[in-house]
């Protein structure tokens, strides 16, 4: 098949869900054109049958906002009729399910009928999606869609209480390739640069948002290094690194924590890691949870949105209430100060990421996207 797939091409979930769909649709021997505004964080493959074309946003000084879903879907229609692309794969609805259906009927005025799979993500639903300035555009966008699939089944829930969707939502769960983590040595891990010994390493990666609750996950980590010998390896980059850095400097853990900014080295860090925290305010699935649970670190999050579907209480690690710190906190030292529960906690994270292999999600995208072009 020849599927052109739409993404935001940073650092976030959704975009290394779309891209690592990709690359593992090219490798099952399709053809895939990624098309957005630059080339996505994790393709670093491309190849014949891998192309990423950029969507260019000439700046004129009449547009206050530079208009992007007019871009992006024409460039869809170009891409389309150059490429003879068989099908739309969007990912997160604002706007790329918006600019898709665009596509589309500029395209059907031309003979040429394409079929639509939108993926919905998370915040697209939870927080911007239903604010009244997008809502009756998401709403459209996703009753529009050939196919719509969700992340969890709690995403799928959330959407179907805020928008009257007249269209099935098919759970499509996020994925990991499980063969990819088997070789431990292939980093040696050097933990030892990161810590000493008898210290535990505790991780958090995010992009520093509200919603990831980043002040919790420094309070947390206070409590923690207060039980047990440990630091905190914080990665990523956004608006509350800042606030963060200051709380850190404030609670005098400066030397404690390790602010390490955005990385393509998330596996190094994983594979030193004893304990991941995910405290999050709203969260569709918990891609960076997953990520953990790979590389067996055990994760300490909230139970809030799709995140119980992923880490197991009890068993790949533990749930609390949102901003219950104190709880948060008690679970975490009870892991960190027991080996036998941690080593046991560890292989149990590990186990039950299984369950996502990409081996099993990615016949599910293969199946619908079969299934749209028999229809057509
Ligand atoms: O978490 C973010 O803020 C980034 C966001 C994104 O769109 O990249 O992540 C969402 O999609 C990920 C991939 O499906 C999910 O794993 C995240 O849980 C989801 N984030 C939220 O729902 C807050």
């Amino acid at each position: 098949m020849k599927i052109a797939i739409v993404c935001y091409p940073t650092f976030g979930g959704s975009g290394v869900v779309a891209t690592e769909l990709g690359l593992a649709l090219s490798r099952r021997g399709h053809e895939i054109h990624f098309i957005t505004y630059k080339q996505p964080v994790r393709l670093d493959q491309l190849s014949s049958n891998v192309r990423f074309h950029e969507v260019h946003v000439p700046e004129y000084p009449l547009f206050h906002y530079q208009p992007y879903e007019l871009a992006l879907s024409s460039k869809l229609v170009n891409m389309v009729k150059l490429h003879e692309i068989e099908l739309l794969h969007v990912h997160y609805a604002i706007p790329h399910a918006y600019a898709g259906y665009m596509a589309k009927k500029m395209l059907e005025e031309e003979g040429i009928f394409i079929p639509m799979v939108t993926t919905l993500h998370g915040t697209d639903i939870t927080l911007v999606g239903k604010h009244p300035f997008y809502k009756p555009a998401v709403k459209f966008s996703i009753n529009n869609s050939d196919v719509v699939t969700s992340v969890s089944q709690s995403l799928k829930e959330d959407t179907l209480k805020s928008f009257e969707i007249s269209k099935e939502i098919e759970v499509v769960p996020n994925f990991i390739d499980v063969t990819k983590y088997k070789r431990k040595s292939f980093t040696d891990c050097q933990r030892e640069m990161m810590a000493l010994e008898d210290e535990k390493i505790v991780t958090h990666i995010s992009n520093f948002r509200k919603v990831k609750r980043i002040d919790d996950v420094i309070k947390i980590f206070f409590e923690i290094q207060k039980k047990v010998k440990s630091r905190l390896m914080m990665v990523g980059e956004g608006p509350e690194k800042e606030m963060a850095e200051d709380l850190v400097k404030e609670l005098g853990i400066l030397d404690k924590v390790m602010f390490l900014g955005e990385s393509h080295e998330i596996d190094k860090i994983l594979c030193f890691s004893d304990l991941f925290l995910l405290p999050s305010e709203k969260e569709s699935f918990g891609l960076a949870a997953l990520e953990a649970m790979v590389n067996s670190v055990p994760v300490i999050s909230t139970n809030t949105g799709g995140l119980p579907e992923v880490n197991i209480d009890g068993v790949t690690g533990f749930l609390n209430d949102v901003g219950d710190i104190e709880k948060m906190s008690e679970n975490a030292i009870s892991l960190l100060s027991d080996e036998k529960k941690l080593d046991q906690f560890k292989a149990n994270a590990r186990k039950e990421s299984q369950k996502f292999d990409i081996q099993k999600v990615v016949p599910q995208y293969e199946a619908l996207y079969q299934n749209l072009l028999e229809k057509a």
